[in-house]
């Protein structure tokens, strides 16, 4: 890896925070998802999580022993200002000005992701993702943390998984089902109108370097011929109506100005969002880098006819407690499509796994699972970046165990595992791993 490639940890604020009504923090929708048990698995509740909030000095002394260059976290909204749209919360601002400075104290260098899917419960109400008066609110929100921290954070991530947001119950108005596919564009093309906004603001601070973050499983060709090759690039990029999953859908708008020409084909045009004059000069102004968050990748073959198909993982194949199938090759193949088509600096900005850890009298965790995918994994990534991917860093997810959103806490992903009665940290075997794979 070059020099200048920079090891992190990612984490989000919902996840890991806890302290629900601290400071004056608002709700989001998870605070009112986790008081109704239907929600979230075995009733677990959003309000604890880490912890972390009050046991940041803990968190930021394992990522100084870790050893990495750089911690990715996201902001609550709510925390900062009141119920999204309302009054400024200085001191939610405050305290992420202090974990700025202490993680820049550190050398850490802090890549703040503004929105990772806790949309404040009030905004949700008022009709969340559907309503295009959310462009305001969520403007006013990145002014806010601009003039409070933009001088001093150098890198800002607009959306961490926009397809996730939309796609579970995680922020429109109704359940997923009842929404039409009218519904499900607007919502994509009024998210995609914050991320213009905020780049806007953003792009006032010059040190600033702005990305964005968005998932999907990546695509790997069943065999490396020219057709599968070509089968799985297809895969990747195609478009499907009201599509709240595909990455171009997602991502050509930001980047080349304009929804994929199947999406016009696709849909009908009473399907489509309404596309205001300026909306895609709004939505397409230059990021400085693009990112990708990838756990698993399907396997994809040619169909013979120009086309794809989808093929099930071999028989032997390894799952993880997610069951996402163990797939180094998406760090290769994901990267080298992603990289290809829209050619900005590229980084990797969630990986991990969730596997079962073994816990001995002696506190110590073993997660040898984990240690070989997170070694597998990376060593696909460099060898995408060998053959020509400008990759700019790697974020493994998670720092600690956490929140694992509707899984409750049962599913844990963290290279620290968390005691969630007494929030003791305890560094896993991955914990050594990691530290010892990124060491200069
Ligand atoms: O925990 C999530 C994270 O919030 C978003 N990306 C996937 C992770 C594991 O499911």
């Amino acid at each position: 890896m070059k020099n200048e490639f920079i090891w992190g940890v990612a984490t989000a604020a919902t996840q890991i925070e806890g302290a629900p009504n601290q400071d004056g923090k608002t709700e989001t929708i998870w605070d009112v998802m986790s008081k109704d048990g239907a929600f979230i698995s075995d009733s677990h509740q959003v309000d604890t999580a880490d912890d972390s909030y009050n046991k940041f000095n803990e968190d930021l002394e394992l990522m100084k022993e870790l050893g990495v260059g750089a911690y990715r976290f996201s902001l609550n909204w709510a925390r900062i200002i009141k119920d999204g749209d309302g009054e400024i919360n200085q001191k939610g601002l405050d305290y992420y000005s202090k974990l700025v400075d202490d993680l820049l104290d550190a050398n850490i260098e802090p890549y703040i992701t503004l929105f990772h899917w806790d949309l404040p419960y009030e905004l949700y109400k008022k009709g969340g993702w559907l309503n295009r008066d959310i462009t305001k609110a969520f403007k006013r929100y990145v002014e806010v943390v601009v003039d409070a921290i933009g001088h001093k954070v150098n890198h800002f991530i607009t959306f961490n998984e926009p397809q996730c947001i939309l796609g579970a119950r995680l922020g429109g108005t109704i359940p997923e089902a009842k929404y039409s596919a009218r519904d499900r564009n607007t919502m994509v093309h009024n998210l995609l109108l914050c991320h213009g906004e905020a780049v806007k603001v953003l792009r006032k601070c010059k040190n600033i370097k702005i990305g964005y973050a968005p998932c999907n499983d990546a695509r790997i060709p069943l065999t490396s011929s020219k057709e599968d090759i070509e089968a799985a690039r297809q895969s990747y990029f195609d478009v499907r109506r009201g599509d709240l999953s595909g990455v171009s859908v997602f991502s050509d708008p930001i980047i080349f100005g304009n929804y994929p020409k199947k999406y016009y084909e696709v849909n009908r045009i009473e399907d489509l969002p309404d596309i205001k004059e300026g909306d895609l000069e709004l939505i397409s102004q230059p990021i400085d880098f693009y990112c990708q968050n990838i756990y698993q990748g399907l396997y994809v073959k040619s169909d013979g006819n120009g086309g794809y198909k989808i093929v099930k993982p071999n028989k032997n194949a390894v799952y993880t407690l997610m069951n996402w199938v163990v797939s180094p090759e998406s760090l290769y193949w994901g990267p080298k499509f992603l990289y290809e088509r829209y050619k900005l600096p590229f980084y990797i900005t969630e990986n991990g796994c969730s596997v079962t850890d073994i816990i001995t009298e002696d506190k110590k965790v073993h997660d040898s699972p984990r240690c070989e995918y997170i070694k597998q994994y990376i060593y696909q990534f460099k060898k995408a970046i060998d053959d020509g991917v400008d990759g700019r860093g790697y974020f493994c997810w998670s720092l600690l165990d956490n929140l694992e959103w509707f899984e409750g806490y049962k599913k844990r992903f963290g290279l620290v595992y968390v005691d969630f009665e007494t929030y003791e940290r305890i560094p896993k075997d991955s914990f050594y791993f990691y530290k010892n794979l990124i060491k200069k």
